[in-house]
């Protein structure tokens, strides 16, 4: 089964794709497109004009979390829980995570400071909602690694991102578990090696494009003149 793999190098639901394909080991090709300009072909295979999609031979599927799903059924052993009942609540909160997901993306595209901090409240009672539920370490489940992790370390990570110009927002006060869950998370191999190296300055250049609030905590000096607002 030849996998390909059509990726943006910046996008949080690629990652979580490429998290799993890290863990499992799978073999792969990747091709990075600009979503700035997208190539014809990819228009052509694409429904809905999104990363990531993934070719099997000459099948295109879609949907980062059915990509998920079929790639861990493709490659066992499973991450996800045998007990059907704990696989659905898994599935909830990999839903929950596209939420949360969202909200990460808007904090890069607010304009104006309440926009902006509005956002995050609403981003911070999600994950109040996580840190309720969560009750096991080192992961969601405990000690296997699973799709629910895959789908929220991308989100950790641009979080992580953003405290680093911005201010803590995930504080372990407030979030003990979420907290010591996220640098679990951070920590592992398939994580870290689910991006392009240069993640964290592309993911500011993509902050500086877009022209948020948060572009605010960025540098002219170190981005040049700012640019007009473009989403990619
Ligand atoms: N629900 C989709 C979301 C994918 C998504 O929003 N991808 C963004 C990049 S991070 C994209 O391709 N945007 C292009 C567009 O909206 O035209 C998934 O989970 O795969």
């Amino acid at each position: 089964m030849a996998l390909k793999f059509v990726s943006y190098k910046a996008c949080p639901f690629v990652q979580r794709v490429a998290i799993t394909l890290q863990y499992k080991d799978v073999d792969y090709d990747i091709e990075y497109i600009d979503l700035g300009n997208p190539p014809d072909w990819f228009l052509s295979i694409s429904p809905l004009k999104k990363v990531p999609i993934m070719i099997v031979d000459d099948t295109v599927i879609f949907e980062s979390v059915v990509i998920n799903e079929y790639i861990d059924e493709a490659y066992p052993p499973t991450l996800q829980p045998k007990d059907l009942l704990l696989k659905a609540i898994n599935r909830s909160w990999v839903e929950f995570s596209n939420n949360i997901s969202l909200y990460t993306f808007q904090l890069t595209i607010k304009e104006g400071k309440i926009d902006f901090e509005s956002t995050l409240e609403e981003l911070l009672d999600d994950f109040d909602r996580v840190e309720e539920y969560l009750w096991a370490e080192p992961f969601f489940n405990g000690k296997q690694f699973s799709l629910v992790d895959a789908s929220y370390a991308p989100i950790f990570q641009r979080l992580n991102y953003l405290e680093q110009i911005y201010k803590p927002i995930i504080e372990k006060d407030r979030y003990p578990r979420l907290t010591n869950w996220k640098d679990n998370l951070l920590s592992l191999k398939a994580v870290k090696e689910s991006t392009v190296a240069e993640i964290q300055n592309l993911y500011y250049q993509l902050l500086w494009t877009r022209q948020g609030y948060i572009s605010n905590y960025l540098s002219e000096k170190e981005y040049g003149k700012r640019p007009t607002k473009k989403l990619y």
